[in-house]
């Protein structure tokens, strides 16, 4: 059983752990039994002001600490957290619901991102180059922009606020991290090994409390010069509006609304572990999920019949029980919303071959459990098609061949990631070349993507930036274009041409 140290419940500002000036709690949930794991902080604006104070002192020794040094931190940070991961994976899955299997993963891909990341250390590569002028010196480097906000969903915990904190600190900047208001207490604990691995006080604050006090406080603060946020479209949206007008730089990962195309030469085997795998992982709460399965006609019935089988089959239950295949969702709230777009599937004339309704039978019902459903019968442009229900929720769409199926899976406003099943290399690579998501799989499924590759997404999934691989590094790092002329004359660039 997880054991949390009781300072884990505060907040830690300027390398002290404090309670909301307010004095007021929260309580974190447990999913699978409503049982309260225990109460953080429920801050402010105010508590807002005092991390971002700090942070703005600590960044200018922060910065100036070489990135070798920054990363050996952060390398006693991975270190810890292999230590703890069993620790962890069980506080999160009581946490936030997702089965232990899953919560490891996730703290694993924590892990994954610290090494890879603080590798960067010792390259953080800018370029020479030629310069037009004799005797004149030109290269670039990076470096930091000042204080980041973390702002992070509560499906991945540990993960994504990994994505964003390891190379925002890489990078030499300081950061203040909010996390999920239902998973505040991975959140500190994630804070926690990394200032145990020895940042300065400052340089890593968190601040516990909900998006609209506490993570608006950060997002309008002119102190804070990166907004890192992953979340909902709607919020991420009003967040850029903000930010733009504060001139501020924003990276934002959205929605999804992913896809996988089954041909008719598919194996099937594969495309059915896969997609079980996808839709149902994590509940469906993930922003990979597979929520449209767009089949060809000549193995539509084959695919369905085996999913509904496999779908009727999982063991729902508390994450921690290694007989439970998926948990619950994350909340009440969760669990009426994706409800809501069953009933609104079912108006709109599709189908539910499996689920479509909370399960409460005998344990279940304390806690937030909703059936694994597939919709049959969709088509494009419906609602529960084009929307992100972030449930445990799948379509079967019916395309008539791959210009078509490629058509149906680009016609939504997002491109997270998506994927086909064919045995056809010609196939496979012509959906690579036409399907428009930051991800595309071959014969896999949507969710999955690996920590040393650029993860994000096109059109409103995004806003052009990417987390994981080096890519990450461009959101937290601003580029200096450095000319040392030592021709000892003037020398005009473009104008002095022998
Ligand atoms: C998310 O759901 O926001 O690729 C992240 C995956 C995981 C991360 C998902 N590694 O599915």
């Amino acid at each position: 059983m997880a054991t949390v140290a009781p300072q884990a419940y505060r907040n830690y500002v300027n390398g002290a752990w404090v309670d909301a000036r307010s004095g007021e709690t929260m309580p974190s949930i447990n999913p699978a039994t409503g049982e309260t794991l225990g109460r953080v902080p429920k801050s402010g604006a105010e508590d807002a002001q005092a991390a971002i104070a700090a942070a703005r002192a600590a960044f200018e020794k922060w910065r100036k600490v070489p990135a070798p040094r920054r990363a050996e931190i952060l390398y006693r940070a991975a270190v810890e957290l292999v230590r703890q991961k069993e620790d962890l994976a069980r506080l999160m899955t009581q946490e936030m619901g997702k089965v232990l299997a899953e919560t490891r993963g996730d703290v694993q891909e924590a892990i994954d991102m610290t090494y890879f990341i603080a590798g960067e250390g010792r390259r953080l590569h800018g370029y020479t180059t030629p310069s037009e002028m004799p005797h004149k010196a030109a290269y670039c480097l990076r470096v930091p922009v000042g204080v980041v906000g973390v702002i992070t969903p509560w499906n991945f915990p540990m993960a994504i606020p990994s994505w964003k904190i390891i190379p925002a600190l890489l990078c030499g900047n300081t950061v203040v991290f909010k996390p999920a208001t239902d998973t505040p207490l991975v959140g500190v604990r994630f804070a926690q090994i990394l200032n145990d691995a020895g940042l300065p006080p400052g340089v890593l604050n968190v601040l516990t409390g909900s998006g609209g006090k506490v993570g608006n406080a950060i997002v309008e603060h002119p102190d804070v010069a990166i907004i890192s946020f992953t979340g909902s479209t709607e919020i991420g949206l009003a967040m850029a509006e903000k930010c733009a007008r504060l001139g501020k730089r924003v990276s934002l990962e959205m929605g999804g609304k992913n896809a996988a195309i089954v041909m008719d030469d598919a194996d099937l085997d594969l495309a059915t572990d896969a997609l079980i795998w996808s839709a149902f992982g994590t509940s469906g709460q993930r922003c990979t999920a597979c929520s449209r399965i767009i089949t060809q006609r000549g193995v539509r019935k084959e695919l369905t019949d085996r999913l509904v089988a496999r779908a009727k089959s999982l063991r729902l239950g508390d994450g921690l029980d290694p007989k439970t295949e998926v948990g619950p969702v994350v909340s009440q709230a969760q669990l009426e919303s994706i409800h809501g777009y069953v009933d609104v599937g079912k108006k709109e004339g599709a189908r539910v071959l499996v689920g479509g309704a909370p399960a409460r039978e005998g344990a279940l019902a304390r806690g937030y459990f909703y059936a694994p459903t597939i919709f049959d019968n969709v088509t494009p442009g419906m609602r529960v098609e084009q929307e992100e229900i972030f449930g445990p929720v799948t379509d079967i769409i019916e395309a008539k061949d791959l210009d078509d199926a490629v058509r149906i899976l680009n016609g939504v406003q997002y491109g997270l990631s998506a994927s086909i099943f064919t045995r056809d290399v010609n196939k496979a690579m012509r959906a690579i070349d036409d399907i428009f998501t930051g991800i595309v799989y071959v014969n896999h499924g949507t969710i999955g993507a690996e920590v040393h590759l650029p993860f994000g997404g096109t059109k409103n999934t995004g806003n052009g930036h990417r987390e994981g691989g080096i890519q990450a590094l461009d959101v937290f790092s601003e580029w200096k274009a450095v000319y040392i002329d030592y021709s000892g004359r003037l020398q005009r660039a473009q104008i002095d041409k022998e």
